[in-house]
C-alpha cells in the first residue's frame, strides 16, 4: 500500500515547508516587513472605463490626455465605493496639516461631503491653526468647522488625512498625537516611498486606500474630481466649491506654478457659477492686520546680502501670523537676481527658516542648489531638522527647516513676545542667524568653490 505512504509523507512535506516558512517570517519579522502600510491601488482602469466614467463630465479628449491622473481618481472612487458598508454610520476625522492652508480646507470639505454622501454619520474637520488672514477669512466665509486634532477628533472614526501624509505627529502635523490606521490618504506632496518608511517606523499598521504623491498641482484638484464622480458638486454649495477652487489657486500660485491640466480644468468645473466666483473674489480680496507689513518692515531693514543669496531676519512672530515668515521669504527671491532668500524668525515651535530658491542662475547643475541649502543651514544651525523642500516648478526648490526651542529659551522668548520688532534680543538672534548664514556661504566658498558658483 504505497498510495498510503506516499501522499502522508507528500502532504507531511507540504506542511513542513508551508510551517518552516512562515515560522521564519515570524522569526525575522518578514511576513509583516513584506506586506505594504500603504495600499495603492493595485490595478488602473484601463482608458475605456476611465473614459466611460469621466468623459461626459471632464471631456473625452481630456479623460484621454490625462489617464495617469484620472485613473488614480477612478480607483479611490471604487475603493471607497467597495468600502461604503465600513463608512455607513460611522464617524470619521479628517486630518490635515497643523496650520491648515486653503488647499488642505478645501480638499477636507470636499472628502466630507464624499463621506457623509457614502453614510457616514459625523465628519470633522481636524487641524491645529490658522496662520494666515486668508485662512481665517476662507473659515469665516465658508462656514467650515474645525475641531482641535487631538481633544476634537472622534475616538472611533476613521482616520483620514488630506493634503500631508501620514504618519501624524512627524514634520507638519508635529504636534499631532499618532494614530496607527488611516482609512483615506490624498496628498501631492510627499513621496510613497518616504511615507512607506516612514509609517513603518512609526508602527502604522495600515494606510487603506493610500493616494500619496498625486502627480497634480494642489490636492483639491484631485478631491474635486474625486467630488465630481460622487456627484457632490450641488450638495456643497458655493461655499465648498469656492473652498477648493482657492486650494487650487493658492497651492499652483494662482495657477502658475507647477499646476497640471486637472488643476485648471478642476478649477474652471468648480467656478461655473456666479455665486461661487463672487465668493471666490471675496476669499482672494482678503485683509491683513498691520503688524504682517510690521514684520515686513522688520525683515527688509535688517537683510543681509551676499551675492544672489538674501537673508532676512523678522524677529518674533506670533502664531497667527506664522505664514508671513513664508511671504517674506518669497518676496526675498522676488527681487531680481537673487537665487536663495532664507526669512529667519522665532516661533513657538522654535527658530524656522523659511527658504525659497531658483537654481535657474545656477546653469547645468541645478541640483546642486539644495546640498548649498543643506550646508548653509547645517552650519547656522546646528542641531536643525532636516530641510525639508519641493521643488515646484523643478527648478524652484521651497522649503524650511526648525530648531526647538530649548528649555530656558522657550521661557525667554515667550515672556518676550510682543509686537513685531519690538523685542530686540530675538531680533538680535535672528540676525545672529543671518550673519551666520552668510558666514557659511563664505565658509563655502573656501572649501568648495565649485559648489557656490553662480551665488556669490
Ligand atoms: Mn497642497
Amino acid at each position: 500500500m504505497k498510495s498510503a505512504t506516499h501522499p502522508k509523507a507528500n502532504g507531511a512535506g507540504r506542511i513542513g515547508g508551508a510551517a518552516r516558512a512562515s515560522a521564519a517570517a515570524r522569526a525575522n519579522g518578514t511576513a509583516r516587513a513584506e506586506r505594504p502600510v500603504l495600499q495603492r491601488p493595485a490595478r488602473i482602469a484601463g482608458q475605456a472605463a476611465i473614459v466611460s466614467r469621466f468623459g461626459s463630465t471632464l471631456g473625452k479628449r481630456f479623460s484621454r490626455n490625462n489617464l495617469g491622473l484620472l485613473g488614480l481618481v477612478h480607483a479611490a472612487y471604487s475603493g471607497l465605493r467597495r468600502s461604503r458598508a465600513a463608512i455607513r454610520g460611522r464617524g470619521a476625522n479628517i486630518f490635515t496639516q497643523w496650520a491648515g492652508d486653503p488647499d488642505a480646507l478645501g480638499s477636507a470639505v470636499l472628502l466630507k461631503a464624499i463621506l457623509e454622501e457614502l453614510g457616514a454619520k459625523e465628519v470633522r474637520i481636524l487641524t491645529g491653526s490658522l496662520a494666515h488672514p486668508q485662512n481665517r477669512n476662507l473659515v469665516a466665509k465658508c462656514g467650515i468647522v474645525l475641531h482641535d486634532p487631538n481633544t476634537g477628533r472622534l475616538p472611533r472614526g476613521l482616520n483620514c488625512m488630506v493634503d500631508t501624509s501620514p504618519p501624524l505627529g512627524t514634520a507638519n502635523t508635529g504636534r499631532v498625537l499618532p494614530v496607527k490606521e488611516y482609512f483615506f490618504v490624498a496628498d501631492h506632496h510627499a513621496d510613497p516611498d518616504d511615507v512607506e518608511r516612514n509609517t513603518r517606523e512609526k508602527g502604522v499598521r495600515r494606510v487603506k486606500l493610500a493616494f500619496v504623491g498625486l502627480p497634480v498641482g494642489s490636492t483639491s484638484a484631485f478631491m474635486a474630481a474625486l467630488a465630481m464622480a460622487f456627484d457632490v458638486f450641488e450638495s456643497v454649495g458655493e461655499k465648498g466649491r469656492a473652498a477648493a477652487a482657492l486650494g487650487i489657486y493658492t497651492d499652483t500660485s494662482a495657477l502658475l506654478h507647477g499646476s497640471t491640466p486637472l488643476d485648471f480644468r478642476m478649477f474652471e468645473k468648480l467656478t461655473r457659477d456666479p455665486a461661487t466666483q463672487d465668493l471666490l473674489d471675496e476669499l482672494r480680496d482678503y485683509r491683513v492686520p498691520p503688524e504682517w507689513f510690521a514684520y515686513r518692515n522688520v525683515a527688509f531693514s535688517n537683510m543681509e546680502v551676499t551675492g544672489s543669496v538674501r537673508v532676512a531676519p523678522v524677529g518674533y512672530v506670533k502664531d497667527e501670523h506664522r505664514d508671513v515668515i513664508a511671504e517674506i521669504a518669497n518676496d526675498l527671491l522676488r527681487i531680481e537676481g537673487t537665487s536663495i532668500g532664507i526669512a529667519v524668525a522665532v516661533t513657538q515651535l522654535g527658530t524656522e527658516v523659511s527658504v525659497r530658491a531658483d537654481s535657474r542662475l545656477l546653469g547645468e547643475d541645478q541640483p546642486r542648489i539644495v546640498r548649498v541649502i543643506d550646508h548653509l543651514l547645517e552650519y547656522a544651525f546646528p542641531g536643525v531638522s532636516g530641510f525639508k523642500y519641493e521643488r515646484v516648478p523643478p527648478h524652484r526648490v521651497e522649503g524650511g527647516a526648525c530648531v526647538p526651542h530649548g528649555q530656558a529659551q522657550e521661557h525667554m522668548w515667550s515672556v518676550a513676545a510682543t509686537g513685531p520688532g519690538q523685542d530686540t534680543d530675538v531680533l538680535e538672534h535672528c540676525r545672529a542667524s543671518a550673519r551666520a548664514i552668510v558666514a557659511a556661504l563664505a565658509d563655502l566658498k573656501y572649501a568648495r568653490p565649485d559648489e557656490i558658483q553662480g551665488l556669490l
